[in-house]
C-alpha cells in the first residue's frame, strides 16, 4: 500500500472522526501538586526496578503546566476529537469522598480550550491509574473499587457533562488484569496468574456502574467502553497450536468483550466456574451489557500462538523493552506468543501487520451481531526516532515515515473492510485516534517507546512535531476541503494547513529533507 494523505482523505467518510489520545498518568506530571493525591502507580513506578531505566513520572510531558501550549498544537494540526483521561487522584484524591476543586478546576479549563479549539472531548474515566487508598484495600481485586468507579463517574457527569462529546468508561481492562494483576509488570504489581479473575469482573462491573452514572446524569455526551483486541493466529494448523490460540482469543479479547457485548461470559470460563467460586450474579451481568452508544477497539497488532511452554507472555522484544526477564513470568503456562516469521516490527517487538485491523472489525461483526457503531479509539506505533537539523532551511526534523506509514495503512485498511464489499462491511465504523499525541511515559517501559506526532525533548520538554504530525495536518487539511465541496479531482491550491503540511511527505517519498541534515545529538 501506498497512499498519500489525499488519496487517503478521498477514502474518509465526511462524518469520520479522526483524533489523537493521551492518558492522564502518561502525560500530565505534577503529581505532588494542586491537592492530587497518589495513585497505585506513583508507588509502583517509584519501585527500583519497576520502570525501565528507573524512568519516572513525576514530570512526564508537564502537560499540567503545558497544558494551553499542547491544546494550541492540537489546533494547528486541525483534529476532530481529542482523547484523553481524567486523573481520578486529581479529582478526588482518596479515591471516595471529598472532591479537590482544583482537579476539577484543570478539566475545566482543558475542556474549555479544546471547544474554544473546534476539538470535541473525548473523556475516559478510568485509564489505570487508581487512586492509591483504592489499590491499597485491593484495588480491582476488591468489589468495592467498581462503586468508587461508578461514584467517580457521578461526579465527573455532574462537573462536564455539559462539554463531553463521548465518555469511555474503562480503557483496557484486559491489559490492568494481565500486566497489573496476572504478570506483576504494571502496577499494583500483582502475579496472581488465573487468580487474577476476580478483577476482570470488577473492572466490567465499575463500567456498568460507571455507565448508570452518566446515564441517570442526563449526560448528553455518547457512551462505550473500551477495549483492547488483538486476532490470535495459531503459529500452525497443529491442533494443539490451533487450541492455544483460542484460549489465547479467550483470555485477550473475549473474556472482556462477551459480557459487554452478550451479557455472558464465554462458555470455557463458566465452565471454568464449576472449579471456582466465581459466580457472577444475573444483576452485575444485567450492569455490564447495557446498551453502549458506541463500542471503542484499541488496535494494534495481531498475536501469534504455539502451544508449549515458551518465552513468555508478551510478544518477544517487548520483555526486552520493559526491562524485565520474562522468561519466567508465566510459569507452566501450556501455550506462549511466538513472533511471525515474517514480520516487520515496532521498536516494542510488535509484529506490524495492517490486513489484521481488518480481521479484527470481521471477527467482531461475527461474534456480535448487535455490535454497537465502534470507533477504534487507539492505534499507533513505538519506534525510536531521529532528530535531524535541516541547516539549509534552519529548522529541526525527525523523519518518522514508519510511524507515518503505519497510521496510514492501518486508516486505510480500516476503511475500506468496513466499506461496502470490505470483510467487515456490517461495522459503522466512525472513527479512529491515533496513539498518540505526544511521546509520553509508557507505563513499565518508561520514556523508551515513543509513540507520539509530537516528539518531546525530555530535558527541556520542548515539543516538536514528526513528520506524521505533518502528514496526518495534511490529511485532515484534505478531508476538510473535500467536505466542503472543494472540486474532488481539481488541482488544489496548497491546503489551510500552512506551509508545513505542504512540505510533509507522502507516505513513501523521502523525508522532505533539504541541505545538508546533521544527527542532533
Ligand atoms: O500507552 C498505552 C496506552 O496507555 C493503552 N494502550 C496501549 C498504549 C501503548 O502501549
Amino acid at each position: 500500500m501506498n497512499f498519500s494523505a489525499k488519496d487517503l482523505a478521498a477514502m474518509i467518510p465526511p462524518s469520520f472522526t479522526l483524533g489523537v489520545a493521551t492518558s492522564a498518568f502518561q502525560i500530565e506530571g505534577a503529581l505532588d501538586e494542586d491537592g492530587r493525591g497518589p495513585s497505585g502507580w506513583d508507588v509502583f513506578a517509584a519501585k527500583p526496578g519497576a520502570i525501565v531505566d528507573d524512568h519516572s513520572p513525576v514530570v512526564a510531558c508537564d502537560h499540567y503546566h503545558r497544558m494551553p501550549q499542547d491544546v494550541a498544537l492540537m489546533k494547528e494540526l486541525g483534529i476532530d476529537s481529542y482523547r484523553f483521561s481524567l486523573s481520578w487522584s486529581r479529582i478526588q484524591p482518596g479515591g471516595s469522598g471529598p472532591v479537590n476543586p482544583a482537579g476539577l478546576d484543570f478539566y475545566d479549563r482543558l475542556l474549555d480550550q479544546l471547544l474554544a479549539s473546534g476539538i470535541s472531548p473525548t473523556v475516559t474515566l478510568y485509564h489505570w491509574d487508581t487512586p492509591l487508598p483504592l489499590d491499597e484495600a485491593g484495588g480491582w481485586m476488591n468489589r468495592d473499587t467498581a462503586y468508587r468507579l461508578g461514584e467517580f463517574a457521578a461526579i465527573a457527569a455532574a462537573a462536564f457533562g455539559d462539554r463531553v462529546a463521548r465518555w469511555v468508561t474503562v480503557n483496557e481492562p484486559a491489559t490492568v488484569t494481565t500486566n497489573g494483576y496476572a504478570l506483576g509488570l504494571h502496577a499494583p504489581g500483582e502475579s496472581l496468574l488465573l487468580k487474577a479473575l476476580p478483577s476482570v469482573h470488577h473492572q466490567l462491573l465499575g463500567h456498568g456502574l460507571a455507565l448508570q452514572a452518566l446515564r441517570a446524569a442526563n449526560v448528553p455526551g455518547e457512551v462505550g467502553i473500551t477495549n483492547v483486541y488483538s486476532p490470535m493466529i495459531p503459529a500452525s494448523s497443529n491442533p494443539l497450536d490451533k487450541l492455544s490460540s483460542g484460549l489465547m482469543d479467550v483470555a485477550q479479547n473475549r473474556l472482556y468483550a462477551d459480557p459487554v457485548l452478550t451479557g455472558k461470559y464465554p462458555d470455557v470460563i463458566r465452565a471454568a466456574t464449576f472449579f471456582t467460586s466465581f459466580s457472577p450474579s444475573a444483576a452485575d451481568m444485567a450492569l455490564i451489557s447495557q446498551p453502549l452508544d458506541f463500542y471503542g477497539l484499541n488496535y494494534y497488532m495481531p498475536t501469534r500462538v504455539a502451544a508449549g511452554p515458551g518465552e513468555g507472555a508478551v510478544p518477544p522484544g517487548m520483555a526486552e523493552a520493559m526491562g524485565d526477564d520474562l522468561s519466567g513470568s508465566a510459569p507452566g503456562a501450556p501455550f506462549h506468543i511466538t513472533p511471525f516469521p515474517d514480520a516487520e516490527t515496532t521498536a516494542y517487538g510488535w509484529p506490524i501487520k495492517p490486513e489484521y485491523i481488518s480481521v479484527a472489525l470481521a471477527e467482531m461483526a461475527e461474534r456480535y451481531p448487535n455490535l454497537p457503531p465502534v470507533f477504534i479509539t487507539e492505534g499507533g506505533a513505538s519506534f525510536e526516532d531521529v532528530v535531524v537539523r535541516d541547516r539549509a532551511a534552519d529548522r529541526i526534523l525527525i523523519p518518522d515515515e514508519r510511524r507515518l506509514r503505519y497510521l496510514a495503512e492501518h486508516i486505510a485498511t480500516a476503511l475500506e473492510a468496513t466499506a461496502p464489499g470490505g470483510a467487515a462491511e456490517s461495522v459503522d465504523l466512525r472513527g479512529y485516534y491515533v496513539w498518540s499525541l505526544l511521546d509520553n511515559f509508557e507505563w513499565s517501559a518508561g520514556y523508551k517507546q515513543p509513540f507520539g506526532l509530537l516528539h518531546v525533548d525530555f530535558e527541556t520538554l520542548e515539543r516538536t512535531p514528526k513528520a506524521s504530525y505533518y502528514w496526518l495536518q495534511e490529511l485532515l487539511a484534505a478531508r476538510k476541503e473535500a467536505d466542503a465541496g472543494a472540486a474532488a479531482s481539481a488541482i488544489r491550491e496548497p491546503s489551510g494547513a500552512g506551509q508545513a503540511a505542504a512540505e510533509a511527505p507522502a507516505v513513501g517519498e523521502a523525508s522532505g529533507l533539504t541541505g545538508e541534515p546533521d544527527p542532533v545529538p
